[in-house]
């Protein structure tokens, strides 16, 4: 693939980089999206599962629900893109990770620097007592599970709609993104917020925005480089154009 050169004399001079990634992403590890052709809004209303409410409504039915997305996940492996994302961390003085993804692939990639905005699927924590419990913890009852220590409901540590993100975590990640050279944002819609205002807080204080994606975004017309195609590939390929000039 051929870059266009301003790209590169941003990839020769950056100092700290940011990969602020989506479900796009994970999408060539066999991981659905959100939204996409396939996605999982199209089969479940995130309304009806991914929110407190529906959750204290029907724990079961929530609970089974992300255990069938704990399935897929599991049965997943980082793909090329993940992968890619390591490697350019030699490259760089600073390379973080912020991900709406909760299927925790860039942690299994060997990604460092993380910040899940959204949780993480393999991480859970009782509602009453905040006692924290990993997935592989928990007995398999198809039933929501309760806490050991007060009997609690246990609920997925992923942040649902009308929850906040940890604000100790978005904090961090805002400076990180302010603070980048360049901000690459793979694989997402950006349009939940507050996790979609990252690329924007990154570009207001002057990274170079490069956005890769199958399709055109909300975002597409103000990026300073558009990059269309998989993630997969695309992030291999940036890695070979930056080996070589190593
Ligand atoms: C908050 C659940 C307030 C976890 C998710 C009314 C009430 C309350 C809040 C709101 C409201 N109206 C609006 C809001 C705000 C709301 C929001 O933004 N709504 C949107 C719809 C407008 N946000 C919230 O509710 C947030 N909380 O506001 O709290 C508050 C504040 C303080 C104190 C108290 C309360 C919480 C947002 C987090 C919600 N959690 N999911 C789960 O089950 O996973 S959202 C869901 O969308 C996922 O978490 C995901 O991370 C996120 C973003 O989706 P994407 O990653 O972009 O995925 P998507 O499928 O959309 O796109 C995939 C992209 O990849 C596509 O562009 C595709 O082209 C591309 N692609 C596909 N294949 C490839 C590829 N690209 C490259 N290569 C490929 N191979
Ligand atoms: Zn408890």
């Amino acid at each position: 693939m051929k870059f266009n050169q301003d790209f590169i004399d941003k990839l020769k001079t950056a100092k700290s980089v940011v990969f602020f990634t989506g479900a796009g992403i994970s999408a060539e590890s066999g991981v659905p999206t959100f939204r996409g052709k396939e996605g999982l809004w199209k089969k479940f209303k995130p309304q009806e599962l991914a929110n407190f409410d529906a959750f204290i409504r029907n724990p079961d039915l929530v609970w089974e629900w992300y255990q069938y997305r704990r399935k897929i996940v599991e049965e997943a492996n980082p793909n090329p893109g993940h992968l890619a994302i390591v490697e350019m961390g030699k490259y760089f003085e600073d390379v973080s990770v912020i991900t709406q993804n909760v299927d925790d692939l860039h942690n299994r990639a060997g990604s460092k620097n993380v910040y899940e905005l959204h949780g993480n699927i393999e991480r859970n924590y009782c509602i009453d007592c905040e006692a924290i419990y990993n997935t592989n913890e928990l007995e398999v009852t198809g039933k929501a599970p309760r806490c050991k220590k007060c009997g609690g409901l246990i609920r997925p540590d992923i942040v649902w709609f009308g929850e906040p993100i940890p604000q100790s975590i978005f904090s961090a990640a805002e400076l990180k993104a302010k603070n980048s050279d360049i901000c690459f944002v793979v694989g997402t819609t950006a349009i939940i917020y507050p996790a979609a205002s990252i690329p924007r807080l990154a570009k207001e204080d002057g990274a170079y925005l490069v956005e890769i994606n199958i399709e055109p975004t909300e975002i597409s017309h103000w990026v300073d480089y558009s990059l269309i195609g998989k993630s997969g590939e695309i992030l291999p390929e940036i890695l070979a154009e930056i080996r070589s000039f190593h």
